[in-house]
């Protein structure tokens, strides 16, 4: 059994090549919620529906998020009632929101919720877990004042000044069913190519989840999600600079140093492979770029080949 920690767009990307060269190996993926907001009254869960509709095929693989072909009417219609549409909701993804805000509304929970959506939309090679079935949200502390982490994203575009970052609701978060003994139970954990601050960060800060990694007799491993010391998508960059954090694979090694066995960074980093090695950790220097289907399959296999011999 194969289990995978992540969250948008990097990951979903990744995982769809995952399971196309998964041979007999199972898979389950632990999500990242902090990204959830509450928009127009519908619950809405980026990283979530991110990876299930890159994993069903129906993603816009052009923004990474979405539905392909999607239409725009609902927000234009909003729009005139005075509601803020600068969280661009397609038609087809709100059916996915109000799926889910309704059977919340009926007191299923976020796992309960996620089995369906992904049932629904024809995942069967994967589990997909969010990390926690309490409700939390990561916000951004910033020069402007704090926001939520996708006012800062996609209404601020990432201008403000990030000075800190916390996740509201963490402290009583624990993990979902099903969480912990999938990194137990793994021979191999992934920590996809997402951002270590608000993709990776709120997932291991959840109760237990860090103690499993670090017990577990999976070999862990990390995909950096930097190419030549930048994200190939969003802050990441920004946001570990605001942190006083140094931008580099070397400095996401750090981060995840206590479970961590394994680094993966692109050949483009290569030169990172010594201080990497020199913090106690195995480096495999690969082409991480994920331009298109066939080289992601190429660093998932191998990412699989860090399998043999296991
Ligand atoms: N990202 C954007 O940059 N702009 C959007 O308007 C936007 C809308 C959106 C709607 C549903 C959804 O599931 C994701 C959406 N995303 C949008 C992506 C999302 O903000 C990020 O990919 C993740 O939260 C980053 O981890």
């Amino acid at each position: 059994m194969i289990t995978a920690l992540g969250g948008g767009v990097g990951a979903a990307k990744f995982l769809s090549g995952l399971t196309g060269v998964l041979g007999s190996e199972s898979l389950t993926v632990i999500v990242n919620t902090g990204d959830d907001i509450r928009i127009a009254g519908l619950r809405i869960s980026p990283d979530v529906d991110t990876i299930i509709y890159w994993l069903s095929g129906v993603v816009d693989k052009e923004r990474g998020w979405g539905i392909r072909g999607d239409t725009f009417n609902f927000l234009e219609t909003v729009w005139r009632f005075g509601v803020q549409t600068w969280f661009r909701i397609g038609d087809r993804d709100l059916a996915t929101h109000i799926h889910r805000t309704h059977l919340r509304e009926q007191g299923f929970t976020p796992s309960q919720v996620t089995e369906r959506i992904a049932k629904g939309l024809g995942i069967g090679n994967a589990k997909i877990l969010p990390m926690t079935d309490e409700d939390v949200e990561t916000w951004i502390v910033t020069d402007e004042g704090e926001m939520h982490f996708q006012e800062y994203l996609v209404k601020r575009k990432m201008t403000p000044q990030v000075k800190g970052v916390f996740v509201k609701g963490i402290e009583n978060a624990g993990p979902a069913p099903g969480v912990i003994q999938a990194i137990e139970e793994a021979r191999l954990v992934i920590i996809c190519p997402s951002n270590p601050i608000i993709s990776i960060g709120p997932i291991l800060s959840v109760k237990g989840i860090r103690d499993a990694l670090r017990r577990t007799r999976a070999k862990v491993v990390a995909i950096s999600p930097l190419v030549a010391g930048i994200p190939l998508k969003g802050p990441a960059d920004r946001l570990m600079r605001g942190l006083g954090l140094e931008v580099s694979s070397t400095q996401v090694a750090k981060l995840y140093r206590d479970f961590l066995d394994e680094m993966v960074i692109d050949e483009k980093d290569a030169l990172e492979a010594d201080s990497i090695k020199s913090i106690g950790l195995k480096t495999l220097v690969v082409d991480t770029i994920m331009t298109n289907e066939e080289k992601t399959e190429k660093l998932a296999e191998n990412i699989l080949k860090l399998l043999n011999g296991l």
